[in-house]
C-alpha cells in the first residue's frame, strides 16, 4: 500500500507542477483529493487493513494531501501574481500625457448684468427687493393706478391665468408690496429685479424677460434726484461719456414722467443703424411717483414723494455686449454663452 501511495504521490505531484493553468489545477484536485479521488480510495479501503498498519498507512496519506495542498495553494498564488501582473501592465496609466481640459461654467450675461445693477445700488444704499412672479391683478395694476379698464393696461399684453391672477407684466407690484409692508410708512429705498412675462416675441422682445425696477420714497425726492441717480447708474454701466436725454411719456403710476434715452454708444451720437440715425437709445422709462399710487398704498402724498424707473435688464445686457437678438439670452445655447467666459474676469 505504501508503494500505490508513493506512486500516486509522485502522479500527483508532476500533474500539479505541470498544471498550466487554474482548470488543470482543479482537475488534478479534484483526481487526487475530491471526494472520488485516489487518495481518499486508498483511505476507504483501509478498512482491510491491520490495526497496526491503519495509523501508519492514514498518517502517511494525510502528510502526502498535505503536501499535495500546499503545492496545490503555491501554484494559485503564482496565477493570482501573474494575474495582478497582467492587470497592471494592462491598466497602467501614463502620467506624461496631457490631462483632458475640464470645462468651466461661466456667467450668464444677463446674471452678470444684474448682479452689476445690484452692486451699483447697494453701494448707493438701496436694498434689493424680490416678489412673486405669479401676481394679483390688485398689485400689478391697481395699486399702480391702473384700475380695471383702463386704458394702459392696453400697452402690456398680460398672461392671465384667471381673472385675478397674471404672469406679472412688471416687477412694480413688488415695490407695491413694500410700500404696503411699510408699516411706519418710512422711507423707501429699493430696487426690484426679477422675471417678467408679456404676449410679444421677437428679436428685440421675449415673452419673458428680465427687469428691474428702482424706487425712492422720503421727503424732498424731487427730479434732480432722479435725474442724478439715473445719470450715476447709465454711465456706471455704460461708459462715463455718454449723455442722457428726459423725454416727456406717460406712465399711469408716474406723473410728470419721462422716458430717458442716452447717446448711441455704437456712433457717439452721429447717427447709425442701431439708433435708427437719431444718435440716441432708449433706455429707461422713470418718473415722479402719482400721489394716488402715494395713497393707495399708505403714503400720504402731503407728506412724502418719491421717484421710480424701470429698464429691461435683457436690454442693457444686449448694449453692454453687442447681442443683437433677445432671444439668444433665453436658448442657453452653449456657443454663445462661451463667449463670455472671460468677460469681466
Ligand atoms: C410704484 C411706483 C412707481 C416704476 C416705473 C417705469 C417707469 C418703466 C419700463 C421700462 C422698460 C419697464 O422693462 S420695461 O418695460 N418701466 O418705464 N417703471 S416708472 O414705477 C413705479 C413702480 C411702482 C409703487
Amino acid at each position: 500500500m505504501k508503494e500505490q501511495i508513493e506512486r500516486i504521490r509522485n502522479l500527483a505531484l508532476e500533474e500539479i507542477s505541470k498544471a498550466s493553468g487554474r482548470k488543470e489545477l482543479d482537475d488534478a484536485r479534484v483526481k487526487y483529493l475530491g471526494k472520488k479521488g485516489e487518495l481518499t480510495a486508498v483511505l476507504r479501503g483501509m478498512g482491510a487493513l491491520s490495526p497496526e498498519e491503519r495509523p501508519v498507512i492514514g498518517s502517511l496519506v494525510n502528510v502526502v494531501k498535505e503536501e499535495l495542498e500546499t503545492l496545490i495553494e503555491q501554484k494559485e498564488e503564482e496565477y493570482d501574481e501573474q494575474e495582478l501582473n497582467r492587470k497592471l501592465k494592462e491598466e497602467t496609466i501614463d502620467i506624461t500625457l496631457p490631462s483632458t481640459k475640464v470645462k468651466r461654467g461661466s456667467k450668464h450675461p444677463l446674471n452678470r448684468v444684474i448682479e452689476e445693477v445690484e452692486d451699483l445700488f447697494v453701494s448707493m444704499g438701496y436694498d434689493v427687493v424680490t416678489g412673486p412672479e405669479l401676481e394679483t391683478d390688485e398689485y400689478c395694476f391697481e395699486r399702480l393706478n391702473l384700475p380695471k379698464g383702463h386704458p394702459a393696461r392696453d400697452m402690456q399684453d398680460s398672461f392671465y391665468i384667471t381673472s385675478e391672477y397674471l404672469l406679472r407684466t412688471q416687477t412694480s407690484a413688488v415695490q407695491a408690496r413694500t410700500m404696503m409692508a411699510n408699516e411706519e410708512k418710512g422711507p423707501i429705498r429699493v430696487i426690484c429685479p426679477g422675471k417678467t412675462y408679456r404676449r410679444d416675441d421677437d428679436a428685440t422682445h421675449s415673452h419673458q424677460f428680465a427687469q428691474v425696477e428702482g424706487l425712492v420714497i422720503d421727503k424732498n425726492v424731487s427730479l434732480a434726484d432722479l435725474k442724478g441717480t439715473l445719470e450715476v447708474f447709465v454711465k456706471k454701466m455704460l461708459g462715463e461719456n455718454l449723455e442722457l436725454r428726459f423725454r416727456p411719456s406717460y406712465f399711469p403710476f408716474t406723473e410728470p414722467s419721462y422716458e430717458v434715452d442716452v447717446t448711441c454708444f455704437k456712433c457717439g451720437g452721429k447717427g447709425c443703424n442701431l439708433c435708427k440715425q437719431t444718435g440716441w437709445i432708449e433706455l429707461l422709462g422713470s418718473g415722479i411717483v402719482h400721489p394716488n399710487v402715494l395713497k393707495m398704498n399708505g403714503y400720504d402724498p402731503e407728506k412724502y414723494s418719491g421717484f421710480a424707473f424701470g429698464t429691461g435688464l435683457d436690454r442693457l445686457a444686449m448694449f453692454k455686449y453687442g447681442i443683437t437678438d433677445i432671444r439668444l439670452l433665453y436658448q442657453n445655447d452653449v456657443r454663445f454663452l462661451n463667449q463670455f467666459d472671460r468677460a469681466d474676469r
